[in-house]
């Protein structure tokens, strides 16, 4: 449901590489390299990642769209290479090889395999496994970026942090008290995103007791975006409403399965009188006593914080792998084992400010237009109420 900014993505996880491709950036955008790779290290962090983190150092090479430092307005094209496609160059040869590798037959609970080969007649899973992969999620974040750099020349930014892993949950922290640059730099430092040292500490062990066991754990993030002006998306249209385009973008990342705004699983247990903001008058602009709504009222924004959570489950390779059955001799056995994360929540929480981001973007140009961001600039300025 994006309305002026497209993106594709391609690649398989252990293949040459990952491209992508974004249209729809507004002319004169400051954008080069070092910008996008900021982002990339971020989600290759994380406690209770595998090997593959420590294989690559993702860098993604701008190959077109950008002139001396500034977008041009056309396409913006990106490579970004996969170290460890030199251990697969057989596995994943595009043309036919003498050694293509063991055939995957054991599909994995919870993965794409199973459904993935009755889809598209496969009889090895590793036609599945490579797309389906979080390895395309680099590529987003890398994409995403320019995306966040064009909201931060608004001064809109976001910024997350994860608030449970496995049943420990970060209760201690609130976040509306610091700005959003000083949330991320927090949670930067943490191992596991997390805001409290005392809840990061649990965090860890209950990582390490399932790294120990063979296991895996999901848990849960806050996504939170500041600076939005009144009225992006809108209340006219079911495919215009922010809400419901910010939960198509989250949605796709892997693993993700529930979206809340505010603290809305919390509140459809209570009355409206206890639920809804009251409004207030400053003498300059409204206020709002709370932001039990996360900052959408009616499907657009209302100038208040952003306010998301997601809900990730525990990524499905285990490396004590649940029954399955093989697809060419029907036998029960145990599913595959690949390489994997026990946990890669606090890297998830980077793809989904990206993905926001795209969102965050798309809606601004849809509200207020321009072919550069010169134009956008003044077409804020001029009708953008905050
Ligand atoms: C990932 C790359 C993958 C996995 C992980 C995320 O690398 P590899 O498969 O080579 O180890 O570490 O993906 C999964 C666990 C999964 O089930 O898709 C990455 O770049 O984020």
């Amino acid at each position: 449901m994006m309305k002026k900014i497209q993106f594709l993505t391609a690649g398989e996880s252990h293949g040459k590489g990952l491209l992508g491709i974004i249209e729809g950036i507004p002319a004169g955008l400051e954008m080069n390299e070092n910008l996008i790779a900021e982002q990339l290290s971020r989600r290759q962090m994380g406690y209770g990642r595998g090997k593959r983190m420590k294989i690559e150092q993702d860098r993604a090479e701008i190959y077109c769209g950008v002139r001396h430092g500034q977008t041009l307005g056309s396409p913006i094209g990106l490579i970004l290479p996969n170290k460890d496609w030199a251990n697969w160059e057989q596995v994943m040869s595009s043309d036919q090889v003498d050694n293509p590798g063991k055939q995957i037959t054991l599909p994995r609970p919870g993965h794409a395999d199973l459904a993935g080969i009755q889809k598209f007649g496969f009889t090895d899973i590793r036609n599945v496994l490579e797309r389906s992969s979080a390895r395309e999620t680099a590529m987003r974040v890398a994409l995403s970026s320019i995306c966040r750099k064009l909201l931060d020349t608004f001064d809109i930014h976001i910024a997350s942090r994860v608030t449970r892993i496995y049943n420990i949950t970060d209760s201690a922290t609130n976040p509306l008290d610091m700005s959003l640059k000083t949330l991320n730099h927090h949670a930067d430092q943490s191992p596991v995103r997390c805001l409290d040292s005392h809840a990061e500490q649990q965090m860890l062990q209950a990582i390490d007791l399932a790294i120990q066991a063979g296991d895996s754990v999901g848990g849960e993030i806050q996504i939170l975006a500041s600076g939005l002006p009144y009225g992006l998306g809108t209340y006219t249209h079911w495919d215009k409403k922010l809400h419901a385009r910010i939960a198509e973008a989250l949605m796709s990342v892997n693993a993700f399965k529930s979206i809340e705004f505010g603290p809305a699983v919390e509140y459809s247990k209570k009355h409206g009188s206890e639920t809804h903001d009251e409004i207030g008058w400053d003498g300059k602009t409204y206020t709002r006593s709370t932001n039990h709504a996360g900052g959408i009222e009616g499907g657009m924004s209302n100038a208040q914080w952003l306010d998301i959570r997601v809900a990730m489950k525990p990524i499905p390779t285990l490396i004590k792998p649940l029954k399955s059955v093989d697809i060419l001799t029907k036998e029960s056995k145990s599913a595959h084992k690949e390489r994997t994360d026990t946990c890669a929540v606090p890297a998830a929480s980077i793809v989904a400010e990206g993905m926001l981001a795209f969102v965050l973007a798309d809606a601004l140009l849809e509200k207020f237009g321009g072919d550069s961001v010169d134009q956008l600039t003044q077409h804020i300025h001029a009708t953008g109420k905050f």
